[in-house]
């Protein structure tokens, strides 16, 4: 639908519209061969290929009925790769889970606690969630477990994800999959709210870590510049201690005597014993000058020469 206003042609979004523009972001999981490659290459209506191990997450994206933008996160389910999966619960929108319910009892059991592990996880709180029963353990497994006797033994209750217990029937692969549709785009805007907060939240983390792997690389670069070698002694003290120290260090009776710039340097040190103690030195020989331009650690090692 168009529209024009000063001479020039717009798109008009109406209600309709946005649904068709909507994209939704399906996490693929389940234990290895548990057949979630070959159920979406038949989401695509692709041929059955000979489908080899997923090694890390292989994103596919194809319309549904031509409603719906879907884009499948297909990830490896062999313990080497089951820990990537918890890098996409803040991003998808949904899981789909796939349990082979034919199949020998340990391989079974440990099917049902990951499912149990991964629906708790915080991060997939009040995403929908659908678990698909196949039996593709055949005559080396036992067929005789039904849906329903898997789900109460399951006993997943520690998650607050609207889940679907579905078994998944040959040429009719496609009938759980617009339950799982359905159901995330009636919640999609709150689905939205929580990926952008948990993405938040994964970022923090992110930005976190890489501090304080900066933190510990310029201890260990401080630690050669000034030939100490107890590199792993890192102790490291709370905001108000770190910077009672600092100021000892350079002579002052407390935390008091320290401005700004000063408090900012504890903080890039991460507080750590070492870092001040060295940096506090440092300073000192240059006659303790404070004439911080250090806005980040890049700056702090141009400032002592690292
Ligand atoms: N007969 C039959 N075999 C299937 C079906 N789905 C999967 N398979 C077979 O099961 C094996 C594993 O299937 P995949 O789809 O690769 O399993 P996966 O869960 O993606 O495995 P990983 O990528 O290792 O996690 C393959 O040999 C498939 O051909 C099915 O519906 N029927
Ligand atoms: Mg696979």
């Amino acid at each position: 639908m168009l529209c024009c206003k000063n001479n020039k042609v717009h798109p008009v979004v109406t209600a309709n519209d946005s649904l068709t523009t909507r994209a939704i972001t399906i996490l693929l999981v389940g234990i290895e061969d548990s057949g979630k490659s070959t159920l979406l290459l038949r989401w695509q209506d692709k041929q059955m290929a000979n489908s080899k191990p997923t090694k890390g997450v292989r994103p596919s994206t194809f319309c549904l009925d031509d409603s719906c933008k879907i884009k499948v996160l297909d990830v490896g389910g062999s313990k080497d790769f089951r820990s990537v999966w918890k890098n996409h619960f803040h991003t998808c929108h949904c899981v789909c889970f796939l349990l082979d319910i034919s199949s020998p009892d340990a391989r079974y059991r440990e099917s049902l606690e990951v499912l149990r592990e991964t629906s708790s996880h915080s991060f997939l709180q009040g995403k929908p969630f659908l678990v698909l029963c196949t039996s593709l353990s055949g005559e080396n497994g036992i067929s005789q477990r039904s849906v329903e006797e898997v789900r109460q033994e399951c006993s997943v209750t520690n998650t607050s994800c609207p889940m679907q217990w579905s078994k998944l029937s040959p040429g009719r692969e496609k009938e759980p999959l617009h339950w799982l549709v359905k159901t995330t785009l009636s919640k999609f805007e709150v689905i939205e709210a929580k990926r952008k907060s948990d993405g938040d939240i994964v970022k923090i983390e992110r930005e976190k870590k890489r501090d304080e792997k900066e933190i510990k690389s310029l201890l260990s670069s401080l630690c050669k510049a000034f030939e100490v070698n107890n590199v792993t002694k890192t102790d490291v003290f709370t905001v108000s201690d770190g910077e009672d120290f600092f100021a000892q260090e350079l002579g002052y009776p407390d935390s008091s005597s320290l401005d700004g710039d000063m408090r900012y340097l504890c903080s890039m040190l991460g507080y750590q014993k070492y870092g001040l103690m060295i940096v506090a030195k440092r300073l000192q020989r240059e006659g303790g000058s404070a004439e911080f331009e250090i806005r980040n650690l890049k700056d702090l090692r141009h400032r002592l020469h690292l």
